[in-house]
């Protein structure tokens, strides 16, 4: 008995896996099927990781990592959170120009601090900072104006929520009572929810996080996920559980990693799924602020990233944290201007594109739109680029900067591509094929 228990009590947890629990059975409706679309040609966003942790400067897991209580971080932190600066057209403006088309902005991080006027909890911007304005408001007001959309990360694990119980992996320094009501908890969630779904215009979507928390817990994905796609139908869903996507979830996410890949430990269940994908990265290694933190990716690794995202066929959130004053740290918006003005110049090769056809390869990614490949040579220097051959003859070549024809030969399983060493771009070089119809 005991020995059929043990081989059935595994199977039985592996019946009630996460999959099980989410929105099984949900039939997008076309006007999600279409937010999907517009998603994925728009290949670009700004991820924004602010809240009132920003005040210490050292990242979004301050309270976790410094030990910090509910109650310490409730008098030190909000009080001290005034972001007179914030200004939400400068950001919007600053987003554009970066050639962005969306912005996927923190409503609640792990910490539990709303960044919203929340009507079921009193513990947000607009009644325990100074500052007392409710930024996601006016942040979805501009982005209206200025045509962008906006998302909320919303994290489903709560540092404060004392009916976050039982406590998971993370936030157990926080000193609340050993008790709660895990039910109450989900349900303040979906309230929360509500609110940024009811109160805020059409939205992006609600990107998830800190399920990994608790993945033995009964989150109730099914009655949340279905809340959401009943109050914005074209609202997506994601969430960053590093597995395949749940059913109710529209876009897969890849937390500092390309589909496929596990360089940052997260990714390692993974598989790829068929819903359009996303990739998120930081400029330095930060999400939240984090003032010592000066290892910035240069403007050549983030344009890179962007490609090869796009190679991947996936969209690249690119983040930052601002400043507890309101402001974008200047190391940041200097990166995001440049890559804006490459993205002016080379958007047609991002933008719309699918990743491939060709596999992506250590030289470089290639994009494609309609009977046009874009070969972006990311990391070569010598006269011939050897590329596999695309699924339709080749009837052209040329550089997308200049039009100039680029020589090249036709093998049996291979295009041989003429490069001018001389005419090689350090970013990226683009070699336009235009294949026949
Ligand atoms: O919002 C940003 C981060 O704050 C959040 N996701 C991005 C977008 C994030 N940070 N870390 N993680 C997500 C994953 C955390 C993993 C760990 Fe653990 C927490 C490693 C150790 C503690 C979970 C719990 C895995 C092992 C224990």
């Amino acid at each position: 008995m005991r020995r059929w228990l043990s081989f059935v009590l595994p199977c039985l947890v592996v019946l009630v896996a996460p999959s099980a629990t989410a929105q099984e059975g949900y039939t997008p409706p076309p006007a999600n099927l279409a937010a999907r679309a517009w998603f994925q040609e728009a290949r670009f966003g700004l991820f924004i990781h602010w809240g009132a942790y920003a005040v210490a400067g050292d990242g979004e897991w301050v309270m976790h990592n410094k030990r910090i209580t509910v109650a310490e971080y409730e008098r030190d932190y909000p009080p001290a959170f005034n972001p007179a600066k914030f200004d939400a057209a400068a950001w919007v403006r600053m987003v554009k120009a970066a050639g962005m088309r969306y912005i996927t902005i923190t409503s609640k991080h792990h910490d539990g601090f709303a960044m919203w006027d929340s009507k079921v909890s009193d513990y947000d911007i607009v009644e325990r900072t100074p500052y007392g304005k409710d930024v996601l408001r006016q942040l979805a007001d501009e982005c209206r104006k200025q045509d962008v959309k906006l998302f909320f990360y919303h994290s489903q694990l709560d540092w404060h929520h004392p009916d976050y119980f039982p406590r998971g992996r993370t936030g157990r320094f926080s000193a609340r009572d050993d008790k709660g009501d895990w039910f109450r908890y989900l349900d303040y969630m979906d309230q929360q929810l509500s609110e940024l779904l009811t109160g805020y215009g059409d939205i992006g979507g609600i990107w998830f996080d800190g399920w990994w928390d608790k993945p033995e817990a009964d989150w109730r994905l099914d009655k949340t996920y279905r809340l959401i796609h009943r109050l914005q139908p074209a609202a997506l869903v994601g969430a960053n559980h590093h597995r395949k996507p749940f059913p109710g979830e529209d876009f897969q996410m890849f937390e500092k990693d390309l589909p496929g890949h596990n360089t940052a430990g997260f990714n390692e269940d993974s598989e790829l799924g068929s819903l359009p994908f996303e990739m998120c990265e930081t400029i330095n290694n930060s999400w939240g602020y984090n003032k010592t933190d000066g290892r910035h990716k240069s403007t050549k690794q983030l344009v890179q990233l962007l490609v090869k995202a796009a190679g991947y066929d996936a969209n690249f959130l690119l983040n930052v944290g601002p400043r507890p004053d309101g402001t974008i740290q200047p190391e940041h918006a200097s990166r995001l201007a440049e890559v804006g003005q490459w993205l002016e110049k080379n958007g047609e090769t991002i933008y719309g594109t699918r990743g491939g056809p060709l596999p992506p390869r250590p030289w470089g990614v290639t994009t494609h739109k309609g009977s046009r490949v874009f070969v972006h040579v990311l990391d070569w220097q010598d006269p011939v680029l050897s590329v596999a051959r695309p699924p339709r003859p080749v009837k052209k070549a040329s550089l997308f900067a200049t039009g100039a024809a680029v020589k090249f030969t036709l093998e049996k399983d291979a295009v041989l591509l003429r490069l001018d060493p001389k005419a090689l771009d350090p970013l990226d070089t683009i070699v336009v094929l235009e294949l026949a119809p």
